[in-house]
């Protein structure tokens, strides 16, 4: 009818493997916007569940929620991050294995969140002791506390993560959280003392200098104020109107001794925070040769009393490097500017091994001792992808990261789709697909991808430099479809490869204590930062192959962090490469829908009076019997083993709303008896 709008049309399908025209780009944005606008962000692609970031509240995290979503089968309601939760949750527990949630999407389109939620999920939905009670809080407040020393404001993102997090659950055989584990990913340490313009350090500093008490402020040797230090203010956004620097400290205050760092951990972990802050106001003036000499004792006063080193030691340590001559160490001055070098990187340094002690003493404290056997839910956040005007090294990573999973995502779609289909016994057809596999080789491949080349590079120090290593790639890559060429790049835009080298060559002393690397004449080649994340992704995808695999793609509806904003630009550009037509397709391709024989039976039996109300026979039997009932025809559907398999999902709507009227003609009986009463 027209000017009529029916719900469907109104709240577009919760399913898009629902959707007529789903090899339609327009048709796909279409559902998406128009359930965003009625503040309907999830929708599911059959069991993949898709998220548009709603950049407001909605009230639809609540424990009402919750309830409602516990143990109710998949599409029996609207689709909801706790409904995909619950079905791994039951999954597991039914099915005895391992499962992980793989949460991706661009940076701010809502990964962390999501993650968050499926854990809050757990902590409220699993059943409990006391034991566990406590397993659970320190699962929940492993978050603020990693967050704090772990995200950032960036420009797309006011607390975006800057670290990649696979956090395992553990869970005992009645379904019980009894346990964690966390591996990080490659913290971007540039951060601790370069920010770009509008983007800050990490949230712990502000949190801090703002909410630190009088007496540990004092103590550190801090003053209230973030305009006070060098690396706070690179960014010239020390205050962001949607965080709450002071409110966030009391709350990681608190975590960290539910998490129980004992006083001296808690007191240490802040001398060396300060430390940093101390650190980044060091300066240098030159000598009358042209040499670093310290031009701050303050801060060297503050450095060697939280640190406990000597002043000399600190002082000799920021303006020399040690040279090995023969049996003798030889000590060489910086120039200013290998000074602020090498102090940078010390920053970094110090930043980078206490962000790895503390997720070490997360494990230790999520720990479970206990040797039963359990199963775990792993969640998968990491930084999502990003390009700025300026990229550098970290993008490099972050970006190859996301391609690694996108690629992992594509074989395992296609490759449990093949085997489902092979194990119900049913006939499948390949469905072409951009494969980004060439764009991780182009990467990682051995002897000739970039990190092959830099690996290289960084063997030569002294005569490699940025030009150089471009010329290189240049060499290697030319005619690489997905190799932008040199003169197409200016050279701000060029990864910086001695910072790798520098970090590894300087003989600070403090710099070693924090580098415990290899001797220098050692035959072992140093590992460069790009083949060790390399190596930590592979082991990461091996962890990940072990395991079922469920996924959530988060999506930026626009650039603005603004509610009710949907930019048909953006989101169309993140459809397309978060692959999610493709795996509409592959989903579509040979049979839009399955179900188990039970369920199905279970769902539709009043359809039937062979079937209704019982059915004595076996499930498949009595699907078949229910099938022909309904008049599907031959080419309709597949009986699998253990799954009925129907190809459109007309047949299935047909279906449901038959199922729809015979619920209200069921209804209107009752109703009918009990009104003559
Ligand atoms: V990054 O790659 O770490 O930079 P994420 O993790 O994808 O990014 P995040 O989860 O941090 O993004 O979300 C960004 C912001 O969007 C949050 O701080 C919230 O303000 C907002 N957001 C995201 N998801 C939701 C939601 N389900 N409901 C309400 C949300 N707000
Ligand atoms: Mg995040």
């Amino acid at each position: 009818m027209e000017g009529s709008l029916t719900a469907r049309d109104r709240v577009g399908l919760q399913d898009f493997v629902l959707l007529e025209a789903y090899t339609s780009e327009s048709a796909f944005l279409e559902n998406l916007r128009k359930r965003f606008h009625e503040n309907l962000i999830y929708t599911y692609i059959g069991t993949l569940l898709v998220s548009v970031n709603p950049y407001k509240e909605l009230g639809i995290y609540t424990k009402k929620q919750m309830d409602i979503y516990m143990g109710v089968n998949l599409f029996e309601l609207p689709p909801h991050i706790y409904a995909l939760a619950d079905n791994v949750y039951r999954t597991m527990l039914t099915e005895s294995n391992n499962h992980f949630i793989l949460i991706s999407g661009e940076s701010g389109a809502g990964k962390t969140e999501a993650s968050k939620k499926i854990l809050q999920f757990y902590a409220v939905s699993c059943p409990s002791t006391k034991l566990m009670d406590n397993v659970r809080d320190r699962l929940l407040l492993s978050n603020p506390v990693l967050e704090a020393f772990g995200n950032a404001k960036t420009l797309k993102n006011d607390n975006s993560s800057r670290f990649g997090k696979y956090m395992d659950i553990q869970f005992d055989h009645v379904g019980g959280a009894v346990g964690g584990h966390i591996l990080s990913y490659l913290l971007e340490k540039s951060r601790v003392v370069h920010q770009n313009h509008g983007e800050r350090n990490f949230h712990i500093f502000y949190q801090l200098v703002e909410g630190g008490e009088e007496d540990l402020l004092r103590w550190l040797g801090l003053q209230r104020n973030c305009q006070q230090y060098s690396y706070l203010v690179q960014g010239e956004c020390a205050k962001v109107s949607s965080i709450n620097d002071k409110t966030d400290w009391k709350t990681v205050r608190k975590a960290l001794t539910v998490i129980e760092f004992s006083e001296s951990n808690v007191e240490s972990l802040f001398a060396i925070i300060a430390s940093v802050l101390h650190l980044g106001n060091v300066k240098f003036i030159a000598d009358s040769r042209g040499y670093a000499t310290l031009n701050s004792s303050p801060e060297i006063h503050w450095l060697s009393k939280l640190l406990g080193i000597p002043t000399q030691v600190i002082q000799v340590g920021l303006t020399h490097r040690k040279i090995a001559a023969r049996s003798e160490e030889v000590l060489s001055p910086f120039t200013i500017d290998h000074a602020v070098y090498a102090r940078d990187a010390l920053a970094k340094a110090i930043y980078g091994r206490t962000f790895t002690w503390l997720v070490n003493m997360l494990n230790e404290s999520l720990a479970n001792k206990d040797s039963s056997r359990k199963t775990v839910i792993g969640l998968l956040d990491i930084y999502g992808f990003e390009v700025f005007n300026v990229n550098s090294f970290e993008q490099f990573c972050i970006n190859y990261c996301n391609e690694k999973l996108q690629q992992l995502f594509i074989q395992l779609t296609l490759k449990s789709e093949q085997e489902e289909y092979e194990m119900e016994g049913i006939e499948w057809e390949p469905v072409p697909y951009f494969n980004n596999k060439i764009i991780c080789d182009l990467v990682e491949e051995k002897f000739k991808g970039i990190i092959a080349v830099l690996d290289e590079e960084c063997l030569r120090p002294g005569e490699a430099t940025d030009m150089t290593f471009l010329e290189k790639l240049e060499e290697k890559m030319a005619g690489h479809p997905h190799f932008i060429t040199c003169s197409e790049l200016s050279l701000d835009h060029v990864l910086t490869i001695f910072h790798l080298q520098v970090m590894r060559q300087s003989k600070n002393a403090i710099v070693q204590l924090c580098f415990p690397t290899t001797e220098p004449d050692s035959k072992k080649r140093p590992e460069t930062v790009a083949t060790q994340f390399k190596s930590s992704l592979v082991g990461l995808t091996e962890i990940l192959m072990s395991k079922e695999p469920w996924y959530v793609r988060c999506i930026k509806p626009n650039e603005g962090k603004q509610p009710g904003s949907f930019d048909d630009v953006l989101v169309r550009h993140q459809v397309k490469y978060l692959g999610l037509m493709e795996h509409l397709r592959v989903r579509r391709a040979g049979f839009a829908y399955r179900r188990r024989y039970q369920i199905f039976l279970q769902r539709y039996k009043p359809l039937c009076p062979d079937t209704w109300p019982n059915w004595k026979g076996t499930a498949a039997e009595g699907v078949q019997c229910l099938v022909k009932h309904l008049g599907f025809k031959p080419d309709e559907y597949k009986m699998g083993r253990t799954k009925i398999f129907i190809r459109h999902p007309r047949t299935l709507f047909a279906t449901e709303d038959a199922f729809e009227v015979c619920k209200h003609e069921l209804a209107t009986r009752i109703q009918a008896k009990y009104k003559g009463y």
